[in-house]
């Protein structure tokens, strides 16, 4: 039978960019579901019958990306599991094994909407995540040695995938360094705009 294809929107930016804060009210307001590659891997990684675990958690820690294969099937089995028609897949794609194994396995099965890109300085996405780790977030990646390893894999990896999408016209950036509400007057307007 005729059945839509599921619509997708990446949500990309640096570590503390706000990509989880933001896509948060996008559920809210525009009924999205939220799927975080990261708090997916978090996850896995803290289920004791999973395989995975202690990979998951040396590359965190080292602010590496997890092999695709992994990544991949936890982001379609939630897919799968969701009711919904439409999803914000935050975190993901970030390096050329994620983007060669999202082709291969799941491009053509989806509807990529756009790429919705949160732009933020190094130093204000490294406030923002040295601040959270000083609140408690009980991140194992929110410390200044950790982070100075994200940033890096950020630029030289995840970087490039936004250039890669800019070039099919899919890339929507925001300026992600003005307070939540601020942001999101902009992030709104993508929304209203994709949906017609
Ligand atoms: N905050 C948010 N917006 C603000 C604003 N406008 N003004 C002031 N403060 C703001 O926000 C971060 C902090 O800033 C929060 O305290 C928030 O209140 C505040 P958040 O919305 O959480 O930002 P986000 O961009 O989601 O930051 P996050 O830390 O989640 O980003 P990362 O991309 O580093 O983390 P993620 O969870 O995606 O990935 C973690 C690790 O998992 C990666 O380093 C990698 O090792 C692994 N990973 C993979 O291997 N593969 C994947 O596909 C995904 C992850
Ligand atoms: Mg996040």
């Amino acid at each position: 039978a005729f059945t839509m294809k599921p619509k997708v929107v990446f949500v990309l930016g640096g570590p503390g960019a706000g990509k989880g804060t933001q896509s948060q009210k996008i559920v809210q307001h525009f009924g999205y579901d939220h799927l975080s590659a990261g708090d997916l891997l978090r996850e896995e990684r803290n289920n004791p019958n999973s395989e995975f675990g202690e990979l998951i958690e040396n590359y965190i820690k080292e602010g590496k990306i997890v092999p695709v294969e992994i990544t991949c099937s936890l982001l379609e089995n939630a897919m799968q599991a969701s009711e919904n028609d439409k999803f914000l897949i935050d975190g993901f794609p970030r390096n050329q094994d994620n983007l060669q194994g999202w082709n291969k396995t799941v491009a053509d099965k989806v509807d990529l909407q756009f790429v919705l890109f949160f732009d933020c300085p190094q130093d204000v996405c490294l406030q923002r995540c040295l601040y959270r780790g000083a609140s408690g977030s009980g991140r194992t990646d929110d410390n200044e040695e950790s982070l100075k390893k994200r940033f890096n894999t950020y630029l030289n990896e995840t970087q490039p995938i936004i250039s890669y999408y800019e070039k099919f016209n899919l890339v929507r950036r925001v300026d992600a360094t003005r307070t939540t509400d601020e942001v999101f007057e902009d992030v709104k307007l993508l929304f209203q705009e994709a949906a017609g």
